[in-house]
Parts: structure tokens; C-alpha cells; sequence
């Protein structure tokens, strides 16, 4: 008799302070369930409704196998589409969809999704610091726990807190020795000035590089923050450097600058976390503009859309980065994984890390040894939520003042 789907259930949790996104959907079999991330941590409430409110009535007592039909019409029910809600909700569901198919062939995910390519996926972290020295610190850190790709920055993207710095008199390095301006009435906001966040990463990176060599592969996120010829200056002035990759250069509706950057340099470059719709990344793709795509998987609708990322971007020789921030939990991080280890042309996993919280709720986490992250074996996604657990960590309300971003003069922008 055909597995049917019973219910679904969201469980919001924040084990670490950040609003996570887990979908349940329980099956007509006893004890079979599946587990799939859909984070949208700043709208996580509209996930959930349209989890419940939406999907769950389309979903109940349909088979569990079709998984591509399911996908296509959870993806064609609302008419419109393409949206981060709306594919965060689809990626929920899709992901548990694929952790009850692993479940029922008795097989990790990556063994119904060809086999592995590699044991074990290298990392990249995040090294970030008030001043040269606390980042010099970081890096230390990450180099002795294994890393080998370890992403630069100060004072966070953009280095948007550089006024408090001032404040505190923390700075150490002439990069940081810098006064926002403001205008009279400047509104409240997270500033950040463009031309010093430039000069500032160019001082940054050149001082890692005489610190620790060129042996460490070292990466920057831009975080759209540019305009396209402040990114082609910077990226110019980084070349020398030899990255392991520039990230997010640019917002997504100004794709067609990667056409210029990657006419006037060789840095090699990664974009985009924030892309919804298969339009933003087509033709970065087809033309080879780009040398690393790094999607946020629950953001693009699950593992369905990603997997015919992953081949399409093999076919035209550019590798995965997903994107693997704080705001994903660690069911979104085994479903990246799990197509990490048998994608040809995977690049690089950019890792967060999960605390004892995190652990707590979710048994079975990634773990990471020596630069690599490693799955168990268990079948599905290998992932399990402790709902009791999850209840301990409410999410909450979350201002989230970094994302009210301005420029000296007040100009609200990007994040
Ligand atoms: C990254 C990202 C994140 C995002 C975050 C937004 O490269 O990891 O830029 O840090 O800022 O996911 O919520
Ligand atoms: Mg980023």
C-alpha cells in the first residue's frame, strides 16, 4: 500500500539566538517522518503559514514518492512563484520529502543521489574581529582546528561598525583609525561608507597575506555592498592577493556587471545567497561569469532545484558554494552536504559551526574534523529534531539593526 503523507508541522526553534525554520511531515506509516529546513529567520512566521495554511491541505494523503511532482505542484499552487516565503515553505517540505525516501530505501541521501565523489567536505569559516589583531586571532583559531579556507573580514560586512570602534578606541591598524560623517539628523541605522570599507578590505587582506603566507586560501564577501565599478576596483585591487574566491560582489538585479569584472580580472569570483529565481542565475552561469555558485538552498525551494543547479553549473564548469550562514539549520546543512559529496563539481562549504544548543536539538549534526565536514551514516538526511529540546529556544522578534543599513549621507541601501 502507498506511503501517503499524514501531516505537516512547522517547529520554529532558535537554539542559538536566530530564528530557524524545520518542517515536519509525518506519513501514514508509523514512525516514518521527514525533516526539511525552510529558514527564513527575519519572516519566520510566514514560512510557517504558508506551511500550514497552504501546502499541508494540498499535500495530505498523496504518495510520498513523487517527490518532482510534489515539487512541481507546490511550485505551480500559488500562481505566482519564486519568492524566498514561498520557496523557503516548498523547501521544507521538499527536504523531508527526500529524508523519507532515504528513510524507506534504507540509504543516505548521498547514496540515492549517485554515490560519493569524496569522504569528506572542505570547509570554509568565517574569521572576523574589532581590529587586525582580534581577525589575526580568528584566523589562528581556524587554522588550528584544521581550516584551510577561512573567509577575511573587519568588522563585519562592509565594516559597518567601524564608529563604534572609534568609540571604544579598539582600532590598532590605520584602516580602522577613521571617523564615520554623518549628516545633522542622520537617521538611526547600521552606516557604512563604501570608499573606506574599500580601502579598508584592500589594507586588511594585504596584512593577512604578509601574516600568514599564501598557503591558507583566503576569501571576501562583499555582501552586494557595491556599486558594479566599485566592485571591478576592488576586485582589481584584490587580484594580487589570489583569492579563493570574491563572494557576492554584486546585488542580484545588477548581474550583467559580472560581464565587466570578469573582462578586466582573474579573480575568481562567487555569487549568489541571495538568489530566488533560476533567472538571476541562468546566464551568470551560461556565460561563465562566475566561477562559483553559492545559493542558499531552502532559498531556491529545496533540494530538488538544487540538485539541477549542481549539474547545470557542472556542465559549464562552475563549482557549488552553498551558502552555509548561522540562519540554516543543521538539517539544511546535511542536505548540503549530502549533495556536497556527490557533486563533480562541488568547490567549497562554507560552515558555521554548530553550538551545544544546536546539538542538543538536533541530534546527528554535521561534524566538522580537520578542515572537513563529515555526515553519519544513518538513512535520509541523517538529521533528527528534539522537539522538546526545540521548545526550550523560542523564537524572537528580532530587530535586527545590521539590516537597517545607510550610507553617510542617510541613504537607506542593501544590506
Ligand atoms: C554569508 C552571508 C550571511 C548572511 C546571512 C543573512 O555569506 O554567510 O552573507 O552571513 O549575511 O545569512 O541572514
Ligand atoms: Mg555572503
Amino acid at each position: 500500500m502507498a506511503v501517503t503523507i499524514r501531516d505537516i508541522r512547522v517547529i520554529c526553534t532558535a537554539p542559538e539566538g536566530i530564528n530557524l525554520v524545520v518542517v515536519k511531515v509525518e506519513t501514514s506509516e508509523p514512525g516514518l517522518y521527514g525533516l526539511g529546513c525552510g529558514t527564513f529567520a527575519y519572516r519566520h512566521l510566514a514560512v510557517k503559514l504558508v506551511v500550514e495554511e497552504y501546502l499541508k491541505p494540498l499535500l495530505v494523503g498523496r504518495n510520498v514518492e513523487n517527490i518532482e511532482d510534489l515539487w512541481q505542484l507546490m511550485n505551480q499552487n500559488g500562481y505566482w512563484r519564486n519568492g524566498p516565503i514561498e520557496n523557503n515553505a516548498i523547501s521544507g517540505v521538499d527536504m523531508a520529502l527526500w529524508d523519507i525516501k532515504g528513510k524507506m530505501a534504507n540509504m543516505p541521501l548521498y547514496q540515492l543521489f549517485g554515490g560519493k565523489c569524496r569522504e569528506g567536505v572542505a570547509a570554509y569559516r568565517h574569521a572576523d574581529g574589532r581590529n587586525f589583531e582580534e581577525v589575526e586571532q580568528c584566523i589562528q583559531g581556524y587554522l588550528d582546528q584544521g581550516y584551510r579556507y577561512i573567509r577575511v573580514h573587519c568588522n563585519t560586512y562592509g565594516g559597518n561598525m567601524g564608529i563604534l570602534n572609534n568609540a571604544s578606541g579598539l582600532q590598532s591598524s590605520s584602516a580602522n583609525a577613521y571617523t564615520m560623517h554623518k549628516t545633522e539628523n542622520a537617521p538611526e541605522g547600521a552606516y557604512y561608507d563604501p570608499a573606506q570599507y574599500m580601502r579598508n578590505t584592500v589594507e586588511l587582506i594585504d596584512h593577512m597575506r604578509g601574516k600568514f603566507g599564501y598557503q591558507v586560501e583566503f576569501m571576501h564577501d562583499i555582501h552586494e555592498r557595491l556599486t558594479g565599478v566599485q566592485a571591478l576596483q576592488l576586485a582589481k585591487d584584490l587580484e594580487p592577493y589570489k583569492l579563493f574566491f570574491l563572494e557576492d560582489a554584486l546585488q542580484p538585479e545588477q548581474g550583467e556587471w559580472f560581464e565587466y569584472i570578469r573582462k578586466q580580472t582573474a579573480v575568481p569570483l562567487a555569487m549568489g545567497e541571495l538568489f530566488v529565481n533560476p533567472m538571476e542565475y541562468k546566464q551568470l552561469i551560461e556565460k561563465r561569469y562566475i566561477d562559483y555558485i553559492r545559493c542558499h538552498i531552502s532559498m531556491i525551494g529545496g533540494l530538488t532545484p538544487a540538485i539541477k543547479l549542481a549539474h547545470f553549473a557542472d556542465v559549464y564548469g562552475v563549482r557549488t558554494a552553498w551558502h552555509g550562514p548561522f540562519d540554516l539549520s543543521a538539517i539544511g546543512a546535511a542536505a548540503q552536504i549530502h549533495l556536497d559529496l556527490v557533486s563533480p563539481n562541488f568547490g567549497v562549504q562554507e560552515f558555521s559551526g554548530f553550538t551545544p544548543e544546536e546539538r542538543e536539538v538536533f541530534p546527528g549534526a554535521p561534524e566538522a574534523r580537520n578542515g572537513y565536514i563529515y555526515l553519519n551514516d544513518k538513512p535520509g538526511l541523517g538529521v533528527d529534531i528534539d522537539e522538546e529540546a526545540a521548545k526550550k529556544y523560542p523564537p524572537t522578534f528580532r530587530e535586527n539593526f545590521w539590516l537597517k543599513c545607510r550610507l553617510p549621507d542617510g541613504t537607506c541601501v542593501r544590506a
